[in-house]
């Protein structure tokens, strides 16, 4: 470790716009809309405002397995918000979520139309209004809650920390690439054994809470996320992990959730109708 180029912090932080990395165009101090843009309103009761990230493909996932289930009420249209055009900033995205973040959803079918916002909110939403994948026994809803508010609590440290510093960080640092690594091994390593005695996170019940989990720790084993990072994590002595991250995979609702708000062949940017799959098979 050298602290040759060590960073001494101005008395007063100032924005400063050239701070380099991915992301940097979008990231800013101040919360709030910065142009106005109408959203569109398709002709479903659910309205998805999203985009194909873990935190994006939890929510499609959820209403793919609501629809696969026979729940017509779960139709929704999928529209395609680009955060990195901050789209997220618009005046209407920004009246579903003040926090400017996909994703995000608005319920047509309520007296008064209903915004969701922070995914696991929409779960939990979607989950009491339709009265599926949260179980009813009080203790096991409870086992429920606590892994589905981990996945929140979590996500940060490997997206924002591991994930950034590995791959978007304008250049490698050891210190905080050791510190999120670190964090996000023992993450893998709590989920391993957490899944060596359960079929799925919080028990024998396939619930919001593996899907909240799944998007973003099937990335971190399957080498989709961040620059194929598996190697780097030695994702494979995870078997536990591995095991799960693969049959949750093979569920044909995981499937098809996971094309929706994505560009590229095999991808739905929009998502309308569930026929709207077969027209990119
Ligand atoms: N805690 C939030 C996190 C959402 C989030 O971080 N969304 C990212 C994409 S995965 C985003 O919209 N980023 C845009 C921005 O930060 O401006 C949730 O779970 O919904």
């Amino acid at each position: 470790m050298t602290d040759s180029n060590e960073y001494v912090p101005p008395k007063v932080w100032t924005w400063d716009k050239e701070s380099g990395g991915r992301f940097a165009n979008i990231n800013r101090p101040i919360s709030g809309a910065t142009h106005e843009k109408e959203l569109p309103v398709g002709k479903h009761p659910l309205q998805l405002y999203s985009l194909g990230t873990p935190n994006g493909v939890k929510v499609t996932v959820m209403l793919e397995e609501l629809l696969a289930l026979g729940h017509a009420g779960a139709e929704y249209d999928a529209w395609l918000i680009n955060i990195g055009e901050g789209d997220q900033f618009g005046s209407g995205f920004v009246g579903v979520n003040p926090n400017s973040k996909i994703p995000a959803l608005m319920d047509h079918s309520t007296a008064e139309p209903t915004r969701v916002f922070e995914s696991a909110s929409i779960l939990l939403y979607l989950g009491e209004k339709f009265g599926e994948f949260i179980p009813n026994d009080p203790a096991k809803r409870t086992e429920m809650m606590s892994w589905l508010f981990w996945q929140v609590g979590s996500a940060p440290y490997v997206g924002g920390g591991f994930g950034h510093f590995y791959a978007y960080a304008p250049y490698k640092m050891e210190y905080p690439i050791n510190r999120f690594t670190m964090e996000t091994k023992r993450q893998m390593d709590l989920l391993d054994k957490q899944l060596a005695d359960n079929r799925f996170i919080a028990g024998d019940e396939y619930t919001i809470a593996d899907m909240a989990i799944w998007p973003w720790y099937s990335g971190l084993v399957n080498g989709a996320s961040y620059n194929n990072a598996a190697e780097f994590l030695d994702a494979g002595i995870y078997t536990h992990l591995n095991r799960w991250v693969e049959e949750i995979g093979e569920r044909e609702a995981v499937k098809r959730g996971r094309r929706v708000n994505r560009g590229g062949d095999g991808y739905l940017r929009e998502r309308h109708d569930a026929s709207d799959f077969d027209s990119v098979e």
